[in-house]
């Protein structure tokens, strides 16, 4: 007994002296992102990637996996929700059937500027990260794309001219808006853009110069009409039982680095903007602004999307418009 007594407070002892000068575990995590490995959203992610994993000396290692090597971009958010993938990267505005807040950064002509779209994030930031803790994740960071425009293999002169043309959609609000255009939708990850293009699934679809650069669009299509419709976002999302899981000094490292990261995109993102278009039309493309009839016809039908949205997103997504409004 005696010494049982005086042992087993030696050994713990021990124990916890070995504990705290091991390293801690070292914890990797795989980072699934749709988009090809050179686009300046998984560029941004790899570097996050490298720092946190740098800084936490290795105890946090995050490896990314652009392309949709990993999972394809629609099963991303899946991934993440059940810890397949402890964090992730996902096109906020196709997640619009989890909840339609999740929309309000593709509806038309609602903020078509860097410095609008900033606003609408800061109006909406915390509904969305409401919204993602009741499904148990965690907000580490957003970065948006360009402006988006309309890229067809015909001249668009007023919406009358999408009239049957096959349209590829990222999202329920981009099959919305083809449907509401004559158009025939197709919903297709852009790891597969060239080849929907290539055997004519797709002639037509609404992006930035940034994924029709990535893609090399001038193959398939001529035109492109920079309408600045919205500017959508992608998200990087941890699963918050991976997240908790964390020491306190990892999750403040992960966490500044998240900061640092959604910093570096947005300013990356207006940098490339119009360097994007210039690459269009150097590949022979005609990069033009829309017509003011094209214009016209957008705004119309962007209205009629706000309207339907509003029914949709009920009174939380109401108040964020409100709170957006308000900031002008
Ligand atoms: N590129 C992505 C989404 C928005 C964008 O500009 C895509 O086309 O899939």
């Amino acid at each position: 007994m005696t010494l049982l007594r005086a042992t087993v407070p030696a050994i713990a002892g021990l124990l916890g002296l070995a504990a705290a000068a091991l390293p801690a575990a070292a914890e990797v995590w795989d980072m699934p992102l749709a988009y090809s490995a050179t686009n300046y959203h998984s560029e941004n992610a790899a570097a996050f990637a490298a720092a946190v994993t740098e800084r936490t000396d290795g105890a946090l290692e995050i490896r990314t996996h652009p392309s949709g090597s990993l999972f394809p971009g629609d099963e991303i958010f899946g991934a993440v929700r059940r810890n397949l993938a402890p964090i992730g990267e996902r096109l906020m505005s196709a997640l619009g059937n989890e909840d339609a807040l999740f929309e309000i950064d593709a509806l038309p002509f609602l903020a078509t500027s860097f410095e609008e779209s900033r606003r609408l994030w800061e109006a909406s930031r915390p509904a969305i990260e409401e919204i993602l803790a009741e499904k148990d994740l965690v907000l580490l960071y957003v970065v948006p794309w360009p402006p988006q425009g309309l890229y067809a293999s015909v001249p668009v002169e007023s919406v009358a001219d999408m009239e049957g043309l096959t349209f590829r959609a990222y999202n329920a609000a981009t099959s919305r808006l083809a449907e509401l255009m004559g158009a025939v939708p197709t919903q297709i990850e852009a790891a597969e853009l060239s080849q929907a293009f290539a055997t004519g699934v797709a002639e037509s679809m609404i992006s930035s110069g940034s994924t029709g650069y990535d893609r090399a669009l001038w193959e398939f299509v001529d035109y492109w009409y920079d309408v600045q419709a919205w500017l959508p976002k992608n998200m990087v999302i941890a699963n918050a039982e991976a997240f908790a899981a964390l020491d306190d000094d990892t999750r403040a490292i992960l966490m500044e680095e998240a900061a640092a990261a959604e910093a570096r995109g947005w300013a990356r993102a207006a940098e490339l903007a119009g360097w994007y278009a210039e690459q269009l039309a150097a590949n022979g493309m005609t990069v033009a602004p829309p017509s003011d009839a094209l214009a016209g016809d957008f705004a119309e039908l962007g209205d009629v999307m706000v309207t339907e949205w509003l029914e949709r997103a009920g009174e939380r997504g109401q108040a964020v418009v409100d709170a957006f409004r308000a900031a002008e």
